[in-house]
């Protein structure tokens, strides 16, 4: 059962890991679709993300990621944090290719000029499944906890957190791919669902192994209607249609969780750069 000490964790340190949300045969069955998935990659593109690994939507043709959006323990665990009426918007399958170097630092936060980014209750999250047991040979997360809310000082020396560079690992040997004292490793069980603030930095480490390890990450807002008006268009506009060609039931299931924004506020544009809070310059 996810509760206070979960949301505790995630309000302090910007994550928490709820153990076994995915039965054995729902990982059977995301492996089989995801596998088929990367054998269909064009190998160049794969080579130049290096860092990343691959980037697939999860919106992808096998209906089980439609399972996997709106799997009830992942919803059951949101509503345990508190958040009742949680919305999706995208999702990614990042498959690290065996032998790949570190993924650099970053968060996937980009409402800076909004003063609400500055509050403690996150206005979205990652929820992330690998699909493999992790430890640090093989990629398993890092993460800086508090970075959520608090200054750090890898903030300020952060050039572009998604810049192509990072992404081709053009220069491992920068700041962004470099161990840091406060960094916290998050090796996981497959199956394990790593609940994260999509303000905290995170990275992961190589993957050093002779196999890929494969993640899907899903963005969920906790309760979208509550944002600034402007979060919610930015938010709302980078929403994933589930395909056509999913069965009726799968489509439904998908587009129930949608986040939706119909006023007409415009949205934030891409705010990449946490500014440094004024308190601390
Ligand atoms: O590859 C990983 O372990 C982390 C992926 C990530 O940073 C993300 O999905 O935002």
């Amino acid at each position: 059962m996810v509760g206070s000490e979960e949301r505790r964790q995630l309000l302090d340190d910007g994550y928490c890991v709820v153990e076994g949300v995915l039965s054995r045969e729902m990982l059977d069955r995301l492996r089989a679709a995801t596998d088929a998935l990367l054998a269909q990659q064009d190998p160049e593109r794969l080579r130049r993300a290096r860092a990343t690994g691959s980037m697939i939507p999860v919106v992808a043709p096998d209906p089980v990621f439609a399972d996997l959006i709106a799997w009830p323990a992942t919803l059951a665990a949101l509503g345990g944090l508190g958040y009742l009426r949680p919305s999706f918007s995208d999702g990614w399958i990042i498959s690290k290719p065996p032998k790949s170097p570190r993924l650099f630092w970053h968060y996937d936060w980009f409402s800076w000029e909004d003063a609400r980014s500055y509050e403690p209750e996150p206005m979205q999250l990652f929820a992330m499944f690998y699909l493999v047991d992790t430890r640090v040979e093989n990629g398993a997360l890092r993460v800086i906890p508090g970075s959520h809310v608090r200054h750090n000082p890898i903030h300020d020396l952060l050039a572009e957190p998604h810049s192509r560079e990072l992404t081709e690992a053009r220069n491992t040997d920068a700041v962004e791919f470099a161990t840091l004292p406060d960094e916290v490793s998050l090796p996981v069980r497959a199956g394990d669902l790593v609940l994260g603030d999509a303000r905290l930095l995170h990275a992961a480490h190589a993957n050093e192994s002779d196999e890929r390890r494969t993640l899907i990450t899903l963005w969920y807002q906790p309760d979208l209607a509550s944002l600034p008006e402007r979060i919610q268009a930015q938010l709302a506009a980078k929403i994933q249609q589930p395909p056509d060609d999913w069965p009726r039931g799968a489509r439904e299931k998908v587009q129930r969780l949608l986040a939706r924004y119909e006023g007409s506020s415009a949205p934030y544009g891409r705010s990449l750069y946490r500014p440094r809070p004024a308190a601390t310059v």
